[in-house]
């Protein structure tokens, strides 16, 4: 029987929990690089977090250290300007120890795709709070529920970035939480993508993301809380095309 659908190069079993949205938007970005011909030609900068459990696929990767892979992704990029090069972050990483990272690359429009995942808090070490964890959440960082009077409010770094660099290529907030936002986060990243290919310099797409292990959700009832609650806080969509530039 001849098959329909295989995997893209270099995906493998992955090390992600179930359910995790990770797991998702790694075979978005491999599909991707397939389509675009990069298969053999590409290098993920990758953060700290569980980021890292790209390892478990094959294919070229940079570990930067915490919240850096802006800057390790911009060395590799400089260093091989042929090369696809993709900086895949949490939102712990890119937003709150990277920071610094994140917005100078934007701001210097490096040639470069970040794909960031947002799942409301640090995953990795266990569910701490991060800059987007919601207005009342409860994590093992923020026990009574996030209480932004003191812990600050939820940040939204794609809107940031396409407000303060108004000369980069692309800016966009996509989700995995269903089949078709699925879709519609795959044409986010192609974009992001396309727009390296092109020379067109910087794209970031956060992509909301589920974590049932930290949210203490079975997978089903987190994609459901991505839908009622952050989609409200967190607008999908286009915030910075090329068009506009
Ligand atoms: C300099 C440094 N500080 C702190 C840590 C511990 N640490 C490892 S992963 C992580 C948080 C990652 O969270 P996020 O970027 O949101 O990614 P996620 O795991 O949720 O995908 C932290 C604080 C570290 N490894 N290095
Ligand atoms: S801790 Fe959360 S983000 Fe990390 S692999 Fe598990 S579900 Fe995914």
């Amino acid at each position: 029987m001849a098959a329909i659908k295989t995997l893209p190069t270099g995906a493998n079993k992955h090390t992600f929990c179930p359910g995790c949205g990770h797991g998702i938007v790694n075979r978005l970005i491999r599909e991707c690089i397939e389509e675009l011909g990069y298969q053999d030609n590409y290098c993920f900068a990758l953060a700290v977090g569980c980021s890292c459990n790209l390892h478990s696929q094959k294919g070229d990767f940079f570990q930067a250290a915490h919240g850096r892979a802006g800057a390790a992704a911009t060395g590799i990029k400089r260093t091989r300007p042929d090369m696809l090069v993709i900086a895949y972050q949490g939102d712990g990483d890119a937003g709150v120890i990277g920071l610094a990272e994140t917005l100078n690359a934007a701001y210097r429009n490096e040639n470069l795709s970040v794909i960031i995942i947002n799942n409301t808090n640090f995953g990795m070490t266990g569910g701490q709070m991060s800059w987007t964890t919601m207005p009342g959440e409860v994590t093992t960082t923020s026990t009574a529920g996030r209480n932004c009077d003191y812990n600050g409010y939820p940040q939204h770094l794609p809107e940031m970035i396409a407000n303060s660099f108004s000369h980069i290529a692309y800016s966009a907030r996509g989700s995995v939480a269903d089949v078709k936002h699925i879709m519609e986060t795959k044409k986010m990243i192609k974009k992001a993508l396309q727009n390296q290919i092109d020379k067109a310099g910087y794209s970031i797409v956060e992509v909301l993301s589920p974590c049932p292990t930290n949210w203490h959700l079975d997978p089903l009832k987190s994609c459901d809380r991505i839908e009622n609650e952050l989609y409200p806080e967190y607008p999908l969509g286009e915030f910075k095309t090329r068009e506009d530039k």
